[in-house]
């Protein structure tokens, strides 16, 4: 038979790449990257290609299940899709009865696809829609509004047109975005330069130009020091200081005794070496990008590391240029009419949200709100009961500090639902699961990327589904008719798509073609001396409008952190290039790339503890809790922390290959979710410490884990 080729989205992160499918007798044979999308080229990185594997592991939940032991206890009752649903709208609606709507909470993992299920809880009557993002870019997002006034996506990071690409706490090699690799890629072969500042030698750092290895947790102090050298050299772009910034002068003063010798105290990093990156940069300006970070749930004060990442930013004149932080357009700038959105066909609740966003904390965005405050208010049921809960695409028990309290705050629950299209923590402690497709075996709905040049994207169905599971309108199209919302029951993927693109000019069929559909002729930056910003002076704010009615500092005086107490280390994580957060170590294919995680641990301490590369060692936290994992001794790491891959330690029995394999990070964090940035709203979870050694004789010969 002939091969066919379908227009896909890959769905292995939350990236979501253009890609195409190649499709022969009813199996997908080939994954590649769509290169009519812009920036993504021909490649998808190796979980991409690992889709095929997803769809081929038979460790999935194959039907829909509805819990009959305890929950959590594993036992499980598959039923049909019509009791399923009948079952989740009775349950619900039994919670709405009792408590009002309001009670239901969803969470999901942020992306383009959100617009249906976002519209079902406006349909159901509930505010409580937060994203996982508290655990993620929170303070980088909400960094972002307090600069210029706009989200992280507001801008666009133009690293094709870079001359310096600076990433702080960002592995951008590493963890991948595909066109992000492609377009530095593509920079630096034409002469861009890389300076990486991380705490370890990454491939990206390897990669690099200048590698600043900093103490752990001292990023705002070198920040500061290049703010003091930019001011202090008059080496900042003084037309677009003059022309935007509000209080400059505040700054000035701010900064004034943050040397780069002061710096070198808190960073390890030599003055010298700060003051000639300082010039370096300067000279790149303004096409410099200094990468506000991706995950920056770390630390109590990451949230002043972006937003000091974003004052350089402005200071080198970059945002707003090309080849630094350009603005994004939208449909609209093209004089085009976006979607029709699902979301507007009902009213946005009046009630208030449970998490307190918008009004509890007026400076956090109320739209994705913080799902560990959202946690909070399920574990004090204030402002009000939160009784039922969806997690969409979302496994807190993974992505959250300490999965045994959340468990404990989740008893608090009536009902508990998870869609997903893999096992997970969360699934497993559920009441019910609702298998969705893997993203090869379903449709999605027409998203658009702002972007210099926005577009439009579709994710086509590839290959019917192996086992009885449902794409996602079909899931809320069928909780939808249930519950009395009918606008959002459809028949067919090509009614849902009808009615986003109505009026919009664009015809299901434009996407035949090349699978996206551009939305004009090519990129447009700005004219970066007319530009408006969205703050509530419309200026670049030292002192910002939102920060300040919430009482809450914009230049926060830096404070050094805590050095790990004697004998212990700091637990800091990341990414590796072949999984995704903790959903991939099972996948057949990955997991024979990397089956469990390692310990990075410095070889001078690892000598002084008597071990060696590969040694098994036990990790502990002041509670004592344990886990054993392998030593692996490196030069490349700073003394003062321990480093591990996030995302394994997995313990279902229904993952064979995953179970028993490495460790997990986040039950090293005792009431971890307690512990977050009032400034930015995320969990700092780099503010942990563990004892590592050797695990004895008989531990070593354990099967398992504790
Ligand atoms: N392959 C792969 N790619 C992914 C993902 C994935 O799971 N796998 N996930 C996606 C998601 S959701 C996200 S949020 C992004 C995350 O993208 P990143 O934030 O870039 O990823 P991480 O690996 O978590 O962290 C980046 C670096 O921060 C360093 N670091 C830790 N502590 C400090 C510190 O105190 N100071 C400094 N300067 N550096 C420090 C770590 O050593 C690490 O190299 O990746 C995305 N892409
Ligand atoms: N300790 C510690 N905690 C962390 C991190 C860390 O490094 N260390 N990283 C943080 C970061 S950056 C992030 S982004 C979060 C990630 O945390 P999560 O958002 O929970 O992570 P994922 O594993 O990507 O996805 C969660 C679940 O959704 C399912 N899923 C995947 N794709 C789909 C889909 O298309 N639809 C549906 N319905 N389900 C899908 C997956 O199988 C998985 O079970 O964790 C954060 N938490
Ligand atoms: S970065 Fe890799 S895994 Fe993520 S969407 Fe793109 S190809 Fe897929
Ligand atoms: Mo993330």
């Amino acid at each position: 038979m002939a091969r066919q080729t379908v227009y896909s989205v890959c769905g292995m992160c939350t990236v979501r790449c253009p890609i195409i499918a190649e499709v022969e007798d009813g199996r997908v044979v080939f994954l590649r990257g769509n290169p009519h999308a812009p920036g993504m080229g021909r490649g998808v990185c190796a979980r991409g290609a690992a889709g095929i594997a997803l769809i081929e592991d038979s460790e999935r939940p194959q039907t829909p299940l509805i819990r009959k032991g305890n929950r959590g206890e594993g036992k499980w009752q598959k039923v049909s899709w019509d009791d399923a649903f009948d079952h989740v709208a009775e349950k619900l609606s039994e919670t709405f009865d009792k408590y009002g709507p309001r009670n239901l909470l969803l969470t999901d993992r942020g992306g383009p696809f959100r617009d249906i299920h976002r519209a079902f809880l406006r349909g159901i009557g509930t505010p409580n829609y937060c994203n996982h993002d508290g655990a993620c870019a929170r303070n980088v997002q909400h960094s972002a509004l307090s600069v210029y006034g706009g989200g992280r996506k507001d801008v666009v990071y133009d690293l094709k047109n870079a001359r310096h690409v600076v990433t702080q706490c960002r592995n951008i090699f590493e963890a991948i975005n595909v066109r992000e690799v492609n377009e530095l890629t593509a920079a630096m072969e034409k002469g861009c330069r890389l300076s990486v500042i991380d705490i370890r030698s990454s491939v990206t750092a390897a990669k690099s130009h200048n590698f600043f290895q900093v103490r752990p947790g001292t990023d705002y102090a070198f920040n500061l020091a290049v703010i003091h050298e930019l001011i202090d050299k008059k080496l900042y772009d003084a037309d677009y200081v003059n022309r935007y910034f509000a209080d400059f002068d505040k700054l000035e003063d701010f900064v004034r005794l943050c040397t780069p010798e002061w710096a070198e105290q808190e960073t390890g990093v030599s003055a010298l070496r700060i003051r000639s990156f300082v010039k370096e940069l300067a000279e790149a300006a303004p096409a410099v990008l200094w990468h506000p970070g991706w995950m920056t749930a770390r630390y109590k004060n990451s949230f002043y590391v972006s937003r000091t990442i974003y004052i350089i930013n402005c200071l080198l004149g970059s945002v707003g240029t090309k080849g630094g932080l350009p603005i994004t357009n939208k449909p609209g700038d093209y004089n085009r009419k976006g979607l029709q959105k699902f979301m507007d066909i009902y009213d946005k609740p009046s009630e208030k949200r449970a998490d307190g966003a918008g009004w509890k904390y007026p400076h956090f965005e109320a739209g994705p709100g913080v799902t560990h405050l959202a946690y909070k208010a399920l574990e004090t049921q204030e402002p009000y009961p939160i009784k039922s809960y969806i997690a969409y695409r979302h496994d807190p028990l993974m992505a959250f500090a300490d999965p045994d309290h959340l468990v404990k705050v989740f008893s608090n629950l009536d009902f508990m639902v998870s869609v997903t299209f893999s096992w997970s923590d969360t699934a497993w402690y559920s009441d019910v699961v609702l298998p969705l497709s893997p993203y090869l075996e379903r449709e999605s709905i027409v998203a658009c990327k702002n972007d210099l040049l926005p577009y439009l994207f579709v994710r086509k169905r590839a290959v019917e589904p192996r086992y009885d599971t449902k794409a996602e309108w079909e899931i809320f199209s069928g909780l939808s008719k249930r519950l009395g919302l009918k606008e959002l029951v459809f028949e067919s993927a090509e009614d849902v798509w009808n009615y986003q693109l109505e009026g919009s000019g664009v015809r299901i069929s434009d996407f035949d073609e090349k699978g996206v559909v551009l939305l004009g002729e090519k990129p447009m930056y700005r004219d970066r001396d007319n530009l408006t910003f969205k703050t509530p002076s419309g200026k670049i704010e030292i002192i910002s409008e939102r920060l300040k009615k919430a009482e809450i500092s914009s230049l926060l005086p830096y404070e050094s952190p805590v050095r790990p107490p004697k004998g212990t280390f700091r637990l800091t994580f990341g990414r590796c290039g072949v999984h995704t957060q903790g959903h991939t170590v099972n996948n057949p294919m990955l997991f024979e790339q990397m089956p469990e995680n390692v310990l990075w641990i410095n070889n001078a301490v690892a000598e002084k503890l008597d071990i060696a590369d590969g040694d098994l060692l036990e990790v502990s936290n002041a509670d004592g809790y344990t886990e054993k994992i392998k030593a692996f001794a490196t030069d490349q790491i700073h003394p003062d922390a321990v480093f591990t891959v996030h995302g394994f330690g997995h313990r279902l029995p229904v993952e064979s290959r995953a179970k028993g394999r490495g460790l997990a990070d986040n039950r090293f964090m005792p009431r971890g979710n307690d512990l977050w940035d009032k400034a930015g709203g995320a969990v700092a979870l780099q503010e942990h410490f563990v004892t590592v050694k050797k695990a004895s004789e008989s531990a070593a010969s354990q099967e398992g884990r504790n």
